[in-house]
């Protein structure tokens, strides 16, 4: 017997959206002065999104100008185009005919470049996250695509814009990071798709998933040891914290923070960050527990399952205070674990920030 899963027809063939590249090409292409803008640190979906966005818009006879609040992670340095993106700090003037931002929630989101952005008449939105503020005047979002990347995928596409090798390769990275190397719950059959078209195009897997995820840093490897020397597990092995003396906050800490939550049965976790006489707190939370609550409780804030606060005080204090609430945020949600989370040490789903 053979079984035929139903592929719902492609984004850029719909009518609708087909009419929303139509329309990005008229208010973004011809000549224009363009700048492209992402969310602050930004992640690989953002720096993707931003390189395609500006091929995209160069083909259409317009100059972008690539633009983001923060610094960009070494190991994106290698993407085609990566050496124009620019900093608020080294645009020397500021006259554009039009913004257009990608990958961004919300105008918040943008740092720095917020203010200036804001004002902007000529602004245009693409983007994934569900609850995108809309602040554009055309606002080209769907919570359902897997990755900006994938949305300015289906613009090309709707738009017959040549895909050579620098486009596949920046558009599989876009996809490969927003999906966690293919493993989050976004990985959709669509997704398959959009890769398998990029590695025709000439985007290489094997190349880019080294890259991306065998690039460690010799600091990382040992920042590393030294959070999991300091592992520990309490609730009944539920909650897990690590102490690390750092005085800046890195990507190597963000993903070891993330590593460790991949501990079977942890459900939360705390990492303290010495730094100086003050101690920063990061919280993350698989499946619905949330931790934002607990980081708004110290003044801090974040996302259900990712929050911070940073705290003024002995180490001991907070550490004890922290994995208290943790345990009681745990215990109280501990009937609604689902079966398959119970024995799978899956990583917590992550839409690109
Ligand atoms: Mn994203």
């Amino acid at each position: 017997m053979i079984f035929c899963m139903a592929m719902s027809p492609a984004r850029s063939s719909e009518k609708s959206f087909r009419q929303q590249a139509v329309e990005f090409a008229a208010l973004l292409g011809g000549e224009k002065s363009v700048l492209v803008g992402s969310h602050k640190s930004p992640d690989g979906d953002a720096l993707c999104s931003l390189l395609a966005a500006a091929r995209i818009l160069t083909i259409l006879s317009s100059r972008p100008v690539c633009v983001v609040d923060g610094q960009i992670p070494e190991r994106f340095n290698f993407l085609p185009g990566a050496d124009q993106i620019r900093s608020l700090a080294q645009l020397t003037s500021w006259n554009f005919d039009a913004v257009l931002t990608v990958d961004c929630g919300s105008l918040s989101r943008l740092g720095a470049l917020a203010d200036r952005i804001g004002s902007e008449p000529l602004l245009v939105n693409i983007d994934h996250h569900p609850d995108n503020s809309l602040f554009g005047r055309l606002n080209i979002i769907f919570p359902e695509a897997s990755s900006t990347a994938e949305l300015l995928y289906d613009i090309i596409l709707a738009l017959n814009v040549p895909l050579d090798v620098d486009l596949a390769t920046i558009l599989y990275t876009g996809l490969m990071t927003d999906t966690g190397g293919f493993r989050y719950s976004n990985t959709s059959s669509t997704a398959f798709a959009m890769a398998a078209r990029l590695v025709q195009a000439g985007a290489d897997p094997a190349i880019l998933a080294q890259a991306i995820y065998s690039n460690n840093s010799l600091h990382g490897i040992k920042l590393l040891g030294e959070a999991a020397h300091s592992l520990d597990l309490s609730a009944g092995g539920r909650v897990a914290s690590m102490t690390v003396q750092q005085p800046e906050a890195s990507e190597e800490l963000e993903e070891i923070t993330d590593f460790a939550l991949t501990i079977k049965g942890v459900r939360a976790l705390a990492l303290f960050r010495l730094a100086g006489n003050t101690v920063r707190c990061s919280l993350r939370a698989r499946g619905s527990h949330d931790v934002a609550r607990i980081a708004r409780k110290y003044g801090g804030g974040g996302h259900q399952k990712a929050a911070g606060f940073t705290w003024d005080g002995s180490l001991e204090e907070i550490r004890i205070r922290v994995l208290a609430d943790l345990r009681e945020e745990v215990e109280e949600q501990l009937e609604n674990i689902p079966a398959a989370e119970k024995i799978l040490p899956t990583p917590p789903f992550k839409r690109g920030e």
